[in-house]
């Protein structure tokens, strides 16, 4: 497992510096949530630890901070700081360098998040209540896969209980956008896989689609993984596969069943951090019992009638395998709407639009009602698939 340790994270050097040098007075200007409104509930994903989403980190009491009251959005925090990023994430406030561990998150639970600082060793913690405060838009202000810094209370005690003081920037991060605010669904991967099935659930294209705009949105290269295919007959697919793949979209065909694709897979994960997504009971948790056996990973029935899967899965959770790298794996999405995509970049994120889109009378042509669209006439002409287009033309709509 890489840590940061092992690449000298500016977190715990900076920490270390700060210990030594006389420490300075600085102010910063944040924006701050309510801490007690009515916040709003969690999804899917740790469904069942909800309970514990108003609960209070402990180590909030230590923070000064002042405000205007209730309704001031901005507040002055003092202390010994020395960064602030955009997202607000490198603040650091009297850290006890001595008591300082990097680790990995390797799944978040509520307000638990389980921090591995070496194979085997894990933490469980609470988040340092200014991080939170800082995070305004986030769901969860740390994620499966985030590098961060641990303060334990004592380094001596067996005891395995610490505090979240600091998350490492994300290389980058994979988000969709629940209830108006952005879910980061796991952080600091070099693959997506997305997967599907072909029956049992339905194969849904278009929520592939919207998988792999936000993995090329987020720069993490996407593998289209169609599992089960022991359901169906692979020419039946052929239609809808051979136009991602001609696009440049790597496609694995697998079946956990009879083990087809298996293999391939395993060379795609082989020594690589990867997340796996896709909707309910697609076969995620399935896949990654197979790629490692004796994981013994939790996997659900899908339910004939609505054929949605039943969330088996409840929270992303990171698993290092033995041929090196880890995979994350994710809760089903039932919806995928993208994070941060405005309706005139999404024409950008579809790879075959994009030859024609320059081509187009108006610069700002939707590709929809439009005359003289060249979008619109390739697809007329055969060059353009039909089923793209009209899930471009969907997710425009609803972004
Ligand atoms: N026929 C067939 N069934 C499969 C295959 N892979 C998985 N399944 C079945 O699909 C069901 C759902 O599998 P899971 O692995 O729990 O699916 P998941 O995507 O992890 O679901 P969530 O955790 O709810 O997101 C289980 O009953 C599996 O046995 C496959 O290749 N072929
Ligand atoms: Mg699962
Ligand atoms: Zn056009």
């Amino acid at each position: 497992m890489r840590y940061p340790g092992e690449r000298r994270p500016r977190g715990l050097s900076g920490i270390r510096a700060m210990a030594k040098k006389k420490k300075s007075k600085k102010t910063v200007r944040a924006e701050f949530r309510k801490r007690h409104d009515a916040r709003i509930r969690k999804n899917d994903f740790t469904r069942e630890f909800s309970d514990q989403d108003q609960a209070l980190d402990e180590s909030k009491s230590r923070e000064r901070v002042s405000g205007k009251g209730s309704l001031t959005r901005k507040r002055t925090i003092s202390g010994s700081t020395n960064e602030v990023d955009e997202s607000g994430f490198q603040v650091e406030l009297d850290v006890d360098a001595a008591n300082c561990l990097a680790g990995r998150v390797i799944r978040v639970h509520g307000l638990t998040s389980i921090v591995e600082t070496e194979p085997g060793v894990e933490f469980h913690c609470t988040v340092r209540g200014i991080l939170k405060s800082l995070a305004t838009d986030l769901q969860h202000v740390v994620v499966s896969g985030d590098f961060v810094t641990i303060q334990v209370a004592d380094r001596s005690s067996d005891d395995r209980q610490a505090v979240i003081v600091r998350v490492e920037p994300r290389r980058n991060q994979i988000s969709r956008t629940s209830r108006k605010r952005q879910q980061i669904i796991a952080s600091n991967v070099d693959l997506a896989f997305i997967v599907a099935s072909a029956a049992e659930p339905a194969l849904k294209p278009n929520l592939v689609d919207r998988f792999l705009v936000s993995a090329d949105k987020s720069g993490i290269q996407p593998v289209i993984v169609l599992n089960k295919v022991d359901l169906v007959e692979l020419s039946d697919l052929q239609p809808v596969v051979g136009v991602w793949a001609q696009m440049g979209y790597p496609v694995v065909m697998t079946s956990t069943v009879t083990g087809a694709g298996i293999e391939q897979l395993r060379h795609w994960v082989e020594g690589r951090d990867s997340v796996v997504t896709g909707q309910s009971g697609v076969g995620k948790s399935s896949l990654l019992n197979s790629i490692e056996p004796g994981l013994q990973l939790r996997v659900g029935d899908v339910s004939r009638e609505n054929q949605k899967g039943r969330h088996t899965t409840t929270s992303a959770v990171l698993i290092p395998l033995n041929c090196g790298g880890h995979l994350i794996d994710t809760p089903g999405i039932r919806q995928f709407q993208l994070w941060d995509v405005l309706p005139e970049e999404v024409g950008g994120f579809f790879r075959d639009l994009r030859p024609f889109i320059n081509e187009c009378r108006f610069p700002d042509c939707t590709h929809t009602h439009e005359e003289d669209c060249a979008v619109k006439w390739a697809v007329a002409d055969g060059k353009l698939d039909v089923r793209r287009y009209e899930s471009y033309c969907q997710m425009r709509e609803s972004e």
